[in-house]
């Protein structure tokens, strides 16, 4: 049976539903800090700051594999950089230590690019860079990516990473993420609203449409042990645009669709940021390949989304 911390998260609720697509959907035990009713399946409240409350669970369903999906990001981490550290680091400890006692026998961790820092070579980033990273969400993924190596080599606890780009979903609301100006852009664009952006219209980033970042955590999750050569965390890339460059996408389709720039505090964040990630060891070891292009995901987020508007009669 598969756990999935974080379950009502960005990526934690659609990896979710493809874990139940993919497995029955008694094997999978969703769980978050609150119950989400909209959830149809076994839910279960879980606070994973409290390490004997993923025990309890653990053991209740004889968990065998966890998804840890619970993390304050990027932009909204700044807010309370101690608390931030606290929290992200504080229940991947948890679920390590309870992965390592109760023989776990795959666990998977989210990193992200916001690893890298102005250390990094800024296009086409290496696997293996200087990690310099200037925001305590990016602090917290290097120190979560090498605890994670850490109960690999010591207890050969299977974990597995990958670090993700910014990721773009029509199934939750943009978050608090630098990219997720990515995510908020289609909405307003459905509603016929003019958006303003966070980042100058030139800043690209390494992005993903959420079917490849689903994909590609089930292909990593999948691969025979012994095809997985990276123990701290996996680079991934999906396809790099910047705002300028997302909004000629739209203007395909609305061409009339209006945005204003001013850059704020998450430009800071972003400009340490690379522009494009280098995969190849990710490809070489597991086959990765990914499949959406930016056209591709204009046009299924603004069809799902007024799909979505619609049902609410909001368009
Ligand atoms: C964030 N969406 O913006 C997340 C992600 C690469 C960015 O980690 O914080």
């Amino acid at each position: 049976r598969i756990l999935i911390i974080g379950a009502n998260g960005q990526l934690g609720s659609v990896l979710t539903e493809a874990l139940k697509d993919k497995y029955d959907e008694e094997h999978v035990i969703a769980s978050d800090l609150y119950l989400n009713e909209e959830y149809d399946g076994i839910f279960e409240i879980i606070d994973a700051t409290n390490k004997s409350r993923i025990q309890t669970i653990v053991s209740k369903y004889n968990i065998t594999q966890i998804y840890h999906l619970a993390a304050i990001l990027s932009a909204k981490g700044e807010e309370q950089p101690l608390n931030t550290w606290e929290i992200n680091m504080k229940t991947w400890l948890n679920v390590l230590e309870v992965s390592r006692i109760s023989g776990i026998s795959k666990v998977f961790y989210p990193s992200s690019i916001a690893v890298f820092g102005d250390n990094a070579q800024k296009d086409n980033t290496p696997q293996h860079s200087f990690l310099d990273p200037s925001t305590v969400y990016g602090i917290s993924k290097v120190a979560g990516e090498n605890w994670a190596h850490y109960y690999y080599l010591k207890y050969g606890l299977d974990v597995r990473s990958l670090r993700f780009p910014g990721i773009i979903g029509y199934q939750s609301m943009p978050g608090g993420g630098t990219t997720d100006y990515a995510v908020d852009i289609y909405h307003k664009a459905v509603k016929q609203e003019k958006f303003s952006c966070f980042l100058k219209s030139d800043t690209t980033l390494p992005m993903m449409f959420i079917d490849d970042a689903i994909r590609a955590t089930l292909e990593l999750m999948e691969a025979p042990a012994d095809k997985i050569k990276v123990r701290t965390s996996y680079n991934i890339s999906g396809v790099s645009f910047s705002p300028s460059e997302v909004v000629n996408s739209i203007q395909k389709i609305y061409p009339d669709f209006e945005v204003v720039y001013s850059p704020d505090f998450r430009q800071k964040i972003a400009r340490n940021w690379p522009g494009s990630i280098n995969d190849s060891e990710a490809k070489k070891d597991w086959g990765w390949k990914q499949k959406f292009n930016l056209d591709d995901i204009t046009s299924v987020m603004i069809n799902k989304l007024k799909e979505k508007y619609k049902a609410k009669s909001l368009i």
